[in-house]
């Protein structure tokens, strides 16, 4: 086999189940974050490390880990996810076989199972880029824009309607903090858990300008606790993105199935797997919890 003849470790489905269990019992332990759950930020971190990817020159995406230089650890978009990074440190440290793109594809994957959403298949194979690979400013959203810079942004890196739409359920999870973004709150009342919540509330709730000192945003009209961004906004003003709102608004599990194929999509872009190897899909157990 490779690893006897080149004395290389050549880790098995099992090795990484290995890793996954660490960031499982990682995430059970240190509940001292935000809403109880590093699950959000680890989500983000696998996010923007795969939404810079360019399609026609195939730069960026998640192959390269390039957040660890400052270029880009530095952009603004990437405010706060030191926190994510820094969590997975000592992960890296025990199972240094691994790659940090790897990684922080594998973190990504771990949070969403463990915050009870669908299954993600995970197909390992990210090489680690250095310094001279990080990508320019200005590849991931600005959440004070609209449709158009939406469908710009998103199909650069090759995303349909759909898909865009299918992408931002991820905002079920997590919240904004004014000393990343400048925005304010959660998105939903149950921010540590998958669910469709999000599109439930861009369609029945009633969102106003919220009247403060920061960047425009929304809040709901009831609880003045939730938040929308103007990007989150788009997807109901534009009605081929509000149908799709609707439809997942309506069936928590299409959005499942489509947000797993969709986050395995933005997983892999610009991932050279070898075809000729080993690169049948793993699904990666959760713990029980
Ligand atoms: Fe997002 N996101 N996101 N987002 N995002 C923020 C937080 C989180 C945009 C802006 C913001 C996706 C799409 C978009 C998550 C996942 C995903 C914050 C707040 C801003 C701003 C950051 C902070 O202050 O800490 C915009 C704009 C878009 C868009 O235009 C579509 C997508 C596609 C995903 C995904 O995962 C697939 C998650 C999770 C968070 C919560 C992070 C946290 O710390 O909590």
């Amino acid at each position: 086999s490779a690893s006897e003849t080149t004395g290389v470790f050549v880790p098995k489905q099992e090795d990484y189940q290995k890793v996954y269990n660490e960031i499982a019992a990682l995430l059970q332990d240190k509940d001292d974050y935000d809403d109880g759950s590093y699950g959000p930020v680890l989500v983000r971190l696998a996010w923007h490390a795969s939404g810079t990817y360019d399609k026609e020159t195939g730069t960026g995406g998640s192959n390269g880990a390039t957040m660890r230089f400052q270029p880009e650890g530095d952009h603004g978009a990437n405010a706060g996810l030191v926190t994510a990074r820094d969590f997975l440190a000592p992960v890296k440290a025990k199972f240094p076989w691994i790659t940090y793109s790897d990684l922080w594809i594998l973190a990504g994957i771990c949070a969403i199972q463990e915050m009870q959403g669908p299954t993600i298949p995970y197909r390992p194979g990210r090489m680690d880029k250095d310094i001279a690979a990080c990508t320019p400013d200005g590849r991931l959203p600005d959440a004070s824009q609209g449709n158009k810079h939406l469908r710009g942004i998103f199909g650069r890196m090759g995303f349909n309607d759909q898909e865009i739409v299918a992408l931002s359920g991820a905002h079920a999870l997590g919240r904004c903090h004014t000393d990343r973004s400048g925005f304010d709150g959660p998105w939903t009342f149950s921010p540590t858990v998958v669910t469709n919540e999000y599109y439930k509330l861009l369609l029945n709730e009633k969102w106003n300008w919220k009247k403060w000192n920061g960047p425009k945003q929304y809040e709901d009209k009831t609880s003045k606790t939730l938040m929308m961004l103007p990007t989150d906004m788009a997807l109901v003003s534009d009605k081929a993105f509000k149908q799709w709102v609707e439809k997942y608004a309506k069936d928590e599990g299409l959005f499942f199935k489509d947000f797993a194929a969709v986050i395995t999509k933005l997983f892999e872009l610009g991932v050279p797997f070898d075809e000729t190897t080993q690169q049948t899909p793993m699904t990666l157990k959760p713990t029980a919890n």
